[in-house]
């Protein structure tokens, strides 16, 4: 199989779509033009890609939760509560890890021990097996915009399902759910089968509804420097864009430097929108979101909200569209629908606390935006080369080669040779590059942000700081020192 980042023709997409819907019964009920009916009737104030857009002409950063229980009552309850007690601007339907991996008879039988027990026995809404129906029940009984967040390496069903059943925006993409997600998925598989999310996508675009595309910013969610995350969510923008995208929200982890927080928000608006406008894309709308912080969380609930505040601090000084808010039962696991409004109170608290000032300008955020977007040009650049052009063939190439690499993912494509570390002002850097193609300045400015660590920690530049970092935050810190 050959992947090419070409806009998929009506009789390919057509005839993989006849498969697709076969495979669960409640594919039957999708009708594609009744569909696009449907989504016509939805209020303007409900679709996704509108009140982003007001979002961003206010200047305000929207908040928005994670959010998924079995059962569809519970769940549109779940979600009416976000949005009167929360203060939600946007909604979510977390999916299940059953539906994640296409398992729809465990599913299924979550649901049934759902009903016997009556506490939700799966970690999210499971829309594939609810179908189209359920879905515009709890779409239609809420008063915000709706997404889908899942971790799906082949969405394709869930994608039919999810729009026609009245949500307006969809998470995810052919790198961004697989590598970080899955062992064995290769990426020419799961590149073909977000093209088909994204080619669904262009054809409601097409009819005159527009979806909300989301590629997955954060990747494993541990200590990804910004010029990988970058990278990866331009790429996946593209490939959106060509299917016939119109409305794509960039994605990025908070990484803790606030200096590099906002310079890294910076550099993915004005790449993403670089490389769009270079392939000729300049009607595809292009927004952020920022993710408070991704990694391990402290237990003690007080310390969490010391770090979700943090988080909506970084996302409102870099001016992000929106923040994807986490809650105080971060380190346990579902959060209850109280401790979930809670950590979007917080969140908007401080955000709106935060709306006047601006940190987009300072020296400081310039200098490092300049350094990510350096980096991302060469990783980009040397993506494109491998590709002789073309980007998803380059992108599997790149893998390959170690030109992309993710910290930390779990995927047999990915090459695992980078290793990043904190700096001594806590910003990420890599202490090793792999086969990032970097410039020799570059190299030498990772080497020598480490190396001022080193020297004030009185240890050698090692994989111990790696470790370090990485439980720092459930422990109090930042950076990983030694004791
Ligand atoms: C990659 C996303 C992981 C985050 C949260 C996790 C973590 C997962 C649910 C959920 C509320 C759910 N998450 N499933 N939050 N309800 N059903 O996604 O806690 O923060």
């Amino acid at each position: 199989m050959q992947i090419k980042n070409e806009k998929l023709s009506n009789d390919i997409f057509f005839a993989e779509r006849e498969e697709v819907l076969q495979q669960w019964p409640t594919g039957k009920d999708v009708n594609l033009n009744e569909a696009i009916d449907y989504q016509k009737k939805i209020p303007a104030s409900k679709r996704f890609s509108n009140v982003l857009a007001r979002g961003v002409e206010k200047k305000e950063t929207l908040i928005q939760p994670r959010a998924g229980v079995a059962l569809v009552e519970d769940h549109a309850k779940l979600l009416q509560y976000l949005e009167s007690e929360g203060e939600a601007d946007l909604l979510p339907t977390t999916v299940d890890s059953y539906t994640r991996l296409n398992r729809y008879k465990e599913a299924e039988n979550g649901i049934a021990k759902t009903r016997e027990s009556g506490r939700s026995m799966l970690n999210g809404f499971p829309i594939v097996n609810h179908g189209v129906e359920a879905c515009r029940e709890v779409t239609s009984s809420l008063k915000k915009p709706v997404q889908v967040r899942h971790g799906t390496p082949d969405a394709r069903l869930l994608t039919e399902i999810s729009i026609a059943g009245g949500f307006t925006s969809y998470e995810g993409g052919g790198i961004s759910y697989n590598i970080p997600y899955s062992k064995n998925h290769s990426l020419e598989k799961t590149i073909a089968h977000w093209q088909y999310t994204d080619r669904l996508v262009g054809l409601y675009e097409e009819a005159g509804v527009t979806i909300n595309r989301e590629p997955f910013g954060p990747l494993t969610g541990t200590l990804i420097p910004p010029c990988i995350s970058n990278a990866v969510a331009v790429i996946e923008a593209l490939f959106a864009a060509t299917q016939g995208v119109k409305d794509i929200t960039v994605g990025y982890g908070q990484c803790g430097n606030l200096i590099q927080d906002v310079a890294a928000i910076q550099a993915l608006a004005k790449t993403t929108r670089q490389q769009l406008d270079k392939f000729g894309f300049h009607d595809t709308r292009v927004t952020t979101v920022l993710h408070q912080w991704m990694g391990g969380f402290p237990q003690d609930e007080a310390k969490a909200f010391g770090v979700i505040s943090w988080g909506a601090a970084a996302a409102a000084l870099a001016k992000a569209s929106k923040v994807i808010v986490k809650t105080p039962h971060e380190a346990m696991g579902v959060p209850t629908k109280e401790a979930n409004a809670a950590g979007l109170r917080a969140t908007k608290q401080v955000i709106s606390m935060l709306k006047d000032q601006d940190l987009r300008e300072i020296p400081a955020v310039l200098t490092e935006k300049q350094v990510i977007l350096e980096e991302t040009a060469c990783i980009l650049g040397r993506v494109e080369e491998l590709g002789k052009g073309d980007f998803a063939l380059g992108t599997v190439a790149a893998f390959e080669a170690g030109v992309l690499d993710i910290p930390f993912a779990p995927s047999k494509y990915n090459a695992g040779k980078i290793l990043p570390a904190r700096d001594n002002l806590g910003a990420v850097r890599l202490l090793e590059m792999g086969n990032l193609p970097f410039t020799p300045v570059l190299k030498e400015f990772h080497r020598s942000k480490l190396e001022e660590r080193a020297k004030h920690e009185q240890r050698p530049v090692s994989f111990q700081m790696v470790i370090d970092d990485v439980y720092a935050i459930g422990k109090g810190f930042l950076v990983g020192r030694p004791r």
